[in-house]
C-alpha cells in the first residue's frame, strides 16, 4: 500500500554514530550536546536565531502562548480570545483550549487555504490576544498584514509553522515572522526527529524564559523560579534530527520530483492550492481539491482500490467541534463574536492530500493520476 507519507529513513551507519556517542557520554536527556549540536545546526539551516528545540510540535505552541504571556493563568483573567484558523490540524485549536484560551475561528482564504487577514479586525474583541495563524502545507500566511494586524492592536502573533520546515519568503525564513512561530519534527514530517518540535522566537528574553518552562520553571540546582513543565528533546529525538538534517538535499529533491510530477498531470485538470509568491517550496504535501465531497469519496476509493491511501487533511472543519466551542454562559455576553465559516467547511469537504514522500517513485504516483483525471474528464 503507498500511504500519504511515510517517515524518512536516514542511513543506519550514520544513525548508528550518532547512537555510540550517546551510550559513550552517558547522556540521555536534558539539554545534552546532540540537542545542542542539532540547536545550531537548525538555526544555520534555517537562517533563524533564537531557536529552542521541544518534545514535540503542540509543546512547541503550548508553551510559546506561556512565554509570551498570553495563556491564560489560573485567576489572571477570564476567557482569553485567540484569533486562528478552522483549517488546520486539531493540535493548533487543542493546544490553545488546552490551555484556558477560546479559539476563535476565522474563515481561510479558499485559494491559499491560509487565515484570510481581511477577516480578522472583525473578530478583534477586548478580550483578543493573539492570533495563532498557520503556513497550511507549508504554503505560506500573507504574514505581511497579519504581523501588521497585530501591531495595530498590540496582539501577539504565533505562526504555526508546523509544516513550514525550510521555507523562505522573499528571500528570509518564513519563521522569523511574528512573535514566534513553531514547528513539528514528527515522524511524518519533511524534517523530522522522531517526535520532537521547536520554537523560533523573536526576542531572546522569550526564548530565555521557555527554556526555563521546558524544565518544570527550574533554573539552578535548588532554584524553581516559575510553573513549568516537562518537554524538553531527548537525545534520541536530537540524533535522529541530527542524522534526518544531513541528508536533507536528496530528501527534498526526492519529495520534489513527487511534487512537480503531481503538479504538472494534474494542473488544470483538478483545483490545486495557490501559492503565496515569494516563498519557496518545501514538498511537503500535495493537496488536490475536488468538485464536491461525493467526488471525492469516489476517488479515494477508486485510489483505495488500486492501493494509494490519500488522507483527508483536514477534516473535519475544527469550528463544527463542539469541544472547542465557548461555555455556555459565554454565549450570553454581548461582545462575544461568532465569524461565520464558509470556505473552511466547504474546503475541509472535498480536499484531499496525494501520497507523497522521499523514496516514492514517479512511476508509482502514474496509477493514481490516471484515476483523478479519468474521474475529472468524465464529470466535466
Ligand atoms: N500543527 C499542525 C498544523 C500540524 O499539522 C501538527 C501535526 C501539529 C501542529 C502538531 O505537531 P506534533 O505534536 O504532532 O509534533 C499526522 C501527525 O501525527 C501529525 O504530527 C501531523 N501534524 C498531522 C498532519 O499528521 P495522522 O493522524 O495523520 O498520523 P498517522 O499516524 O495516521 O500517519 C499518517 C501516515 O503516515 C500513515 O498513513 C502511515 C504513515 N506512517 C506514520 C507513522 C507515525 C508510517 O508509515 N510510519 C510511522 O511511523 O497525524
Amino acid at each position: 500500500m503507498i500511504t500519504v507519507t511515510r517517515p524518512y529513513f536516514p542511513e543506519r551507519e550514520n544513525f548508528d554514530r550518532y547512537v555510540d556517542s550517546i551510550f559513550e557520554g552517558c547522556w540521555l536527556t536534558n539539554h545534552g550536546p546532540l540537542e545542542q549540536e542539532l540547536t545550531r545546526r537548525l538555526e544555520t539551516y534555517l537562517g533563524v536565531e533564537n531557536l529552542l528545540l521541544v518534545s514535540n510540535g503542540t509543546l512547541a505552541l503550548q508553551i510559546a502562548y506561556r512565554a509570551l504571556g498570553i495563556a491564560q493563568m489560573p485567576g489572571q483573567y477570564e476567557s482569553a480570545e485567540v484569533i486562528t484558523t478552522p483549517f488546520t490540524f486539531i493540535a493548533t485549536a487543542s493546544s490553545l483550549k488546552w490551555e484556558g484560551m477560546q479559539p476563535v475561528f476565522t474563515d481561510i482564504d479558499p485559494d491559499t487555504l491560509c487565515l484570510d487577514p481581511a477577516r480578522i479586525e472583525s473578530a478583534i474583541t477586548p478580550r483578543t490576544r493573539a492570533i495563532v495563524p498557520v503556513h497550511v502545507f507549508g504554503n505560506a500566511c500573507d504574514v505581511e498584514a497579519i504581523d501588521a494586524l497585530g501591531e495595530a492592536h498590540d496582539l501577539k502573533v504565533i505562526y504555526d509553522g508546523a509544516h513550514a520546515f525550510g521555507v523562505t519568503y522573499r528571500g528570509n525564513s518564513l519563521l522569523s515572522h511574528g512573535d514566534a512561530s513553531t514547528l513539528s519534527f514528527h515522524a511524518t514530517k519533511l524534517f523530522h526527529s522522531i517526535e520532537g518540535g521547536a520554537i523560533i522566537f523573536k526576542r531572546k528574553e522569550d526564548l530565555e524564559r521557555a527554556r526555563k518552562l521546558i524544565n518544570f520553571g527550574i533554573t539552578g540546582p535548588e532554584c524553581i523560579e516559575e510553573l513549568g513543565i516537562n518537554a524538553k528533546m531527548n537525545e534520541f529525538q536530537a540524533a535522529m534530527g541530527l542524522c534526518v538534517l544531513d541528508e536533507i538535499e536528496g530528501n527534498l529533491e526526492s519529495r520534489a520530483l513527487v511534487w512537480h510530477a503531481y503538479a504538472q498531470a494534474l494542473r488544470g485538470n483538478v483545483q490545486l492550492q495557490t501559492r503565496q509568491t515569494g516563498a519557496s517550496l518545501n514538498y511537503a504535501y500535495f493537496p488536490i481539491i475536488l468538485e464536491s465531497e461525493s467526488m471525492l469519496l469516489e476517488v479515494m476509493q477508486r485510489l483505495q482500490q488500486e492501493g494509494y491511501l490519500a488522507r483527508r487533511y483536514f477534516c473535519p472543519s475544527l469550528e463544527s467541534l463542539s469541544f472547542l466551542g465557548r461555555p455556555a454562559a459565554e454565549l450570553q455576553d454581548e461582545d462575544v463574536i461568532t465569524p461565520q465559516i464558509v470556505h473552511s467547511t466547504d474546503i475541509a469537504s472535498r480536499i484531499l492530500c496525494l501520497p507523497l514522500y522521499s523514496g516514492l517513485e514517479v512511476s508509482e504516483i502514474l496509477g493514481a493520476v490516471r484515476i483523478i483525471v479519468n474521474r475529472h474528464v468524465k464529470a466535466a
